[in-house]
């Protein structure tokens, strides 16, 4: 086996203690405050829980266990052949906050492989869904089908004491990245390619090679750029809608199956993970209405202003934490740069990005401006040739897992109690300071 599991244990003792010292000394202290404003406003700024896998820096955006994007582009294994970081690595250094050896996802992969076998209840399941349901319902109910496998529900109902479930936990987590690949391709071919399927390799190549060849796709760029697309979404702190649904339900002791697909439930609405799909139709419709013209930055401010006007958001713009361009935009738009420079549809993303930040600032509503992750992923998926947007946030899904589902084995080694905020009623904050 890689040595995963043995290496995160014996992190485990100075981890705990590290948390027991820093509870029993900083227990008392302030960590933030809650304004009745923040407890109408979806608790925005309120810093009301640890989460230890990855930080959002308002301006330098994600990094995981300290590592920027670009030092991860660095440092992380790549595949043979590929320049983009395997997101194998990326959950790897997560678990652990180590940057793995070429070695040791050599073995991680054969790890998951061993693991990767859909079971065919799985499949039947899948198969009974109509064709037409939204792939991220179909991936939802794919991974509850799944949880007939958790071995923390088993081991939870013969009685495994607290200080195993972590163990449990990981091994969840293992079948499911090994298999997540497999479930969405499944839910790609049924969906839009007639129902034949391509088996999966998952022995020989790594996660997004093999992830691509199952969807159909054969080009080495694009192996790439689902290395990239894998790691870029899987992880963003923990207070973002998906990453704190798996948080939340996990915490009730509900197995990894059942928490992944919560998570993939906030993942698939549209101010959330669904925002990759409805900027590819925005961009699509907006090319509809210039029909013959060129567009210029006049045009576009003219549309963006129809859009807003109309009480839409312009999708992929605007972050809850980020008050920059993300870094996950910078990153795919360096890949375009280099692989697609000439196309249309980056041409007029790129022409927008010059144009939206404008019309969102002089809109005066928007706290920033700046394109998020899904104002790029689309174009490019697009011009490789997988252009059903509908599928797009399953993408985003398959890469979703291997953040939250870290943090996940993190709560249970941690022992983190289940989640129970305190809510409070209108009237009782009327009545809490009607005689301050
Ligand atoms: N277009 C139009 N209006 C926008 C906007 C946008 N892109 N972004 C924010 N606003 C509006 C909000 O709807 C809100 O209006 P309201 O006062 O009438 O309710 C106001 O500006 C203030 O919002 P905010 O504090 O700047 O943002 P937020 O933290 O409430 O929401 C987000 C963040 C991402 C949901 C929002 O920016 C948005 O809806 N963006 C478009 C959808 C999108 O791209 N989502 C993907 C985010 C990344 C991800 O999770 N994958």
């Amino acid at each position: 086996t890689s040595g995963l599991k043995g290496i995160f244990a014996a992190k485990l003792p100075a981890a705990i203690e590290e948390v027991k010292e820093v509870r029993a000394k900083y227990g008392d202290k302030q960590l933030g405050t809650c304004t009745v404003a923040q407890a109408y406003g979806g608790m925005r700024g309120v810093k009301a829980m640890t989460y230890e896998t990855s930080h959002l820096d308002t301006v330098d955006g994600i990094r995981f266990r300290g590592y920027t994007l670009p030092e991860c582009q660095e440092l992380l294994p790549k595949a043979k052949g590929g320049s983009e970081p395997m997101p194998e690595g990326l959950f790897w250094l997560l678990l652990t906050g180590e940057i793995p050896t070429d070695k040791q996802i050599d073995a991680l992969r054969s790890d998951l492989a061993a693991r990767a076998k859909l079971p065919q209840t799985v499949i039947d399941a899948i198969d009974a869904l109509p064709l037409d349901m939204h792939p991220m319902s179909q991936f939802s109910v794919a991974i509850l089908a799944m949880q007939q496998q958790s071995v923390m529900a088993q081991e939870y109902a013969m009685g495994t004491p607290k200080s195993m479930f972590w163990e449990h936990c990981l091994e969840d987590s293992l079948i499911i990245l090994a298999q997540l690949p497999e479930v969405a391709a499944r839910i790609y071919r049924r969906s839009f390619k007639g129902g034949t399927y391509i088996p999966s390799n998952a022995g020989e190549l790594d996660m997004s090679a093999n992830f691509a060849r199952m969807m159909g796709f054969d080009d080495p760029v694009f192996d790439d750029l689902m290395r990239l697309y894998l790691t870029i979404h899987a992880d963003h702190e923990g207070g973002n809608v998906s990453a704190h649904a798996v948080r939340l339900v996990g915490s009730a002791l509900s197995d990894p199956f059942l928490s992944l697909s919560a998570g993939i439930n906030g993942l698939a609405g549209p101010l959330h993970g669904l925002a990759n799909q409805e900027v590819l139709r925005w961009i699509m419709n907006l090319m509809a209405k210039l029909g013959d013209k060129v567009p210029d930055k006049e045009n576009l401010t003219e549309l963006c202003w129809e859009t807003l006007n109309s009480g839409q958001v312009i999708p992929g713009y605007g972050h809850a934490v980020l008050r920059k361009t993300d870094p996950r935009y910078t990153c795919q738009r360096e890949f375009a740069l280099k692989h697609l420079p000439d196309d249309e549809m980056f041409k007029l993303v790129s022409l927008l990005y010059e144009v939206v930040p404008k019309v969102l600032s002089e809109h005066g509503k928007v706290k920033n401006p700046w394109p998020n992750v899904d104002a790029h992923s689309g174009v490019m998926l697009r011009y490789f040739g997988l252009t059903e947007e509908l599928y797009y946030t399953v993408l985003f899904g398959v890469s979703r897992a291997i953040g939250p589902l870290a943090s996940l084995i993190w709560d249970r080694a941690l022992g983190l109690p289940i989640e129970r905020p305190k809510s409070v009623t209108t009237s009782w904050i009327k009545n809490h300071f009607e005689n301050e």
